[in-house]
């Protein structure tokens, strides 16, 4: 090998047959982002574009053997965490997590972009767990919605609950816009301390925004173990996710997914 090793990212999360989202958005972000991949899987579900046809949970005990198999021998530089199945996963990943050295950025994933619900309210409630491990945590609008029932009318008001959060668990926290209707997407990031920074862009046109969450946590956690700043890791993974939207194949009936294998470069 010449060079850097790269950095070792861990992926806890589900996995999404049709290749657009979970694991598979991980795994193609973490690579071409020059990460070397690792997962251990959630959950598996049988889905398209158009939805979830099934799904499978894997046993806590099952997903921490994975986490053991990939931190005992190769070890990892940051650790991104998804969809989970259960509470008792999320309690069980956070004990195992509570020593872990990397970045840890946790997509509190709770619906898929089909309208599937992808976690029950007892796993939603063991999030509080995960969030006080975290070093960020990337909530929708309406995940934060849900996690802090907070109103949601304004950018003030997204700052000030993304704020509230960041405050009560000790973490940073990105509030995505994507799920608004503005012609702007704008995202927050807020620090524990409340200090706030905004990045705002023109809105892509096109639906074919399948795993932008995955995508977008993962980027992050990978730029995290390059060493990168989080603003800047916020900043980067960003252009990497407009730019798989911008080369989406179209593949689908529904919500198709990105275009990972296209971008190449975020110069
Ligand atoms: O983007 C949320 C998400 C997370 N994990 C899995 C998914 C999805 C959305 O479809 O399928 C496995």
């Amino acid at each position: 090998m010449s060079g850097k090793p790269p950095p070792r990212i861990l992926s806890v999360a589900g996995s999404d047959s049709s290749g657009g989202a979970g694991i598979q958005a991980d795994i193609k972000t973490i690579t071409m982002l020059g990460g070397y991949a690792m997962t251990a899987i959630t959950a598996v579900t049988a889905q398209n574009t158009r939805g979830v046809q099934a799904v499978e949970i894997f046993a806590p005990e099952f997903v921490i053997a994975q986490v053991e198999s990939c931190l005992g021998d190769i070890g990892a530089d940051a650790v991104k965490i998804g969809m989970l199945g259960s509470a008792r996963t999320a309690l069980t990943l956070a004990k195992r997590l509570d020593s872990f050295a990397g970045g840890i950025v946790f997509d509190p994933v709770m619906v898929a972009s089909s309208g599937a619900e992808l976690a029950d309210t007892a796993t939603i409630a063991g999030f509080a767990t995960l969030m006080d491990i975290a070093t960020l945590v990337t909530p929708n609008l309406p995940e934060l919605g849900a996690l802090t029932a907070m109103p949601l009318g304004s950018v003030d008001e997204i700052g000030e609950a993304a704020a509230a959060l960041a405050r009560r668990h000790d973490t940073s926290v990105l509030a995505k816009g994507g799920h608004g209707e503005d012609a702007r997407v704008v995202d927050i990031l807020v620090a524990p301390s409340g200090e706030a920074m905004v990045f705002d862009d023109a809105r892509l046109p096109g639906e074919h925004t399948h795993g932008t969450g995955c995508t977008l946590s993962s980027a992050i956690a990978t730029l995290l173990g390059h060493g990168q700043a989080l603003p800047h890791a916020v900043r980067l993974a960003r252009r990497f996710v407009r730019a798989s939207i911008e080369n989406a194949p179209g593949f689908g009936g529904g919500n198709g997914p990105l275009g990972h294998q296209a971008v190449r470069s975020l110069a």
